[in-house]
């Protein structure tokens, strides 16, 4: 289930401050040669290496798109909202060496008649859940079993159709000037251990899968960056202004995505915790051993060599966070979802400040961590909100005025 340890897992996850151990993080503003990184120049060297580091002990290495992108028009509604905005959809078709994945994108912008700036995520339970009505169609890829959502059999339903409105609230997105595009994440990758052949791994059969080849984060991070093409051939948005952002697995997918493709002009995490914002060498709640475990198909298999060995790790996710910079970053923790350690997820946002300073620019504007529902927002954002594991309109209210605030 989502959000919480499986059953397997045998030993209780720490949820204890006095349990996190004594660790010393990697420095961002150091080479692994140990020079100091003083300029802003230093510091693209030094992220060449920190994306290097990540790709071969965490994500793995993603392969640079050789192969042709087709966009297809399935249905478009300029007179959705009563006027006030647009939704379409649009299957886009990638093509390789002969062997075709496809994965549907679902639109809205306002009519504003201008380009606007526009939110893009990864969704769980297909389009269908963001629509109402049946011009959206059910998707046919894999799913994950939820009765909540209508799926049974690994196949979605009608039944789930419209579900997760209230987690994608394009309504108020448009009406503060922004589009929304969404697309459903086992079209990407289905999220289960296939040893690599499906998804956007199926384009590239000769890679075998080794120590560091791309996990299923890396290959939603992929595609996240294929929708970035298209859009950028779109008419009503503003490519320059796009915020990436994804919920908890999602999350850890839309930071591996903005840290590796700086065409995302903001990113945000909404409760991504282990593997996504939170520190690794913190030990709280999930923890890297338990995740490798449970999904074995995450990350690159180097990433087991952590398990219950933190310390060794060469990074540690502050510096995720810090391939962002100088775009901004937003991190949300849910007060109750201690499973992605709300504090780590903070002190990751502190730990990659310095960064931004070398920018000139505030990162992090507190070091010591926010009240629930009081965000702080800088060049880093990062609130705790009331409530569990969950992308909620409050958790939006704040994107939506970062976003404000940046663009
Ligand atoms: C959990 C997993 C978390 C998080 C969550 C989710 O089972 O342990 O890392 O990704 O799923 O995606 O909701």
């Amino acid at each position: 289930s989502f959000g919480s340890p499986s059953p397997a897992q045998q030993v209780e996850p720490n949820y204890e401050e006095s349990g996190v151990p004594d660790y010393s993080l990697p420095d961002p503003l150091r080479f692994e040669a140990g020079g100091q990184v003083n300029h802003v120049e230093d510091w693209l060297e030094r992220r060449k290496e920190l994306v290097t580091l990540f790709e071969k002990h965490v994500y793995g290495k993603s392969p640079d798109w050789d192969g042709e992108l087709h966009a297809e028009t399935l249905f478009e509604n300029p007179n959705f909202l009563a006027g006030k905005a647009s939704r379409k959809g649009v299957r886009l078709h990638l093509k390789r060496n002969g062997r075709e994945v496809f994965f549907d994108l679902l639109l809205f912008y306002p009519n504003t008649g201008q380009p606007v700036p526009a939110f893009l995520g990864l969704n769980f339970y297909g389009n269908h859940t963001l629509a109402s009505d049946a011009q959206v169609p059910v998707t046919e890829a894999w799913i994950r079993n939820n009765e909540a959502m209508g799926s049974s059999g690994n196949r979605a339903s009608e039944a789930g159709r419209g579900k997760r409105i209230p987690n994608w609230p394009y309504e108020a997105i448009i009406s503060r000037g922004y589009g929304l595009v969404s697309l459903y994440y086992g079209e990407v990758d289905p999220d289960f251990d296939d040893g690599f052949r499906n998804g956007v791994h199926a384009l590239y059969p000769e890679e075998r899968r080794n120590e560091a080849s791309w996990g299923s984060i890396a290959g939603w991070a992929w595609g996240l960056s294929r929708v970035m093409d298209f859009l950028e051939s779109e008419s009503w948005i503003q490519p320059e202004k796009v915020a990436v952002l994804g919920h908890s697995r999602l999350g850890k997918a839309a930071l591996w995505a903005g840290a590796v493709d700086t065409r995302f002009a903001l990113v945000i995490s909404n409760n991504s915790g282990c593997g996504g914002a939170a520190l690794s060498r913190r030990k709280y709640g999930e923890t890297v051993a338990r995740i490798n475990r449970s999904f074995p198909h995450w990350f690159a298999a180097n990433f087991n060599q952590y398990n219950e060995n933190e310390a060794a790790l060469p990074i540690d996710q502050h510096q995720l966070l810090a391939l962002m910079a100088p775009r901004p970053v937003y991190v949300a923790s849910g007060v109750e979802d201690r499973w992605a350690d709300p504090r780590g997820e903070f002190l990751s946002c502190v730990a990659a400040s310095p960064v931004y300073a070398l920018f000139g620019l505030q990162g992090m504007p507190v070091t010591a961590q926010p009240p629930v529902d009081e965000p702080e927002m800088g060049h880093i954002g990062y609130h705790v909100r009331s409530g569990g594991h969950g992308l909620l309109p409050y958790d939006w209210e704040q994107y939506l005025d970062f976003a404000d605030m940046h663009f």
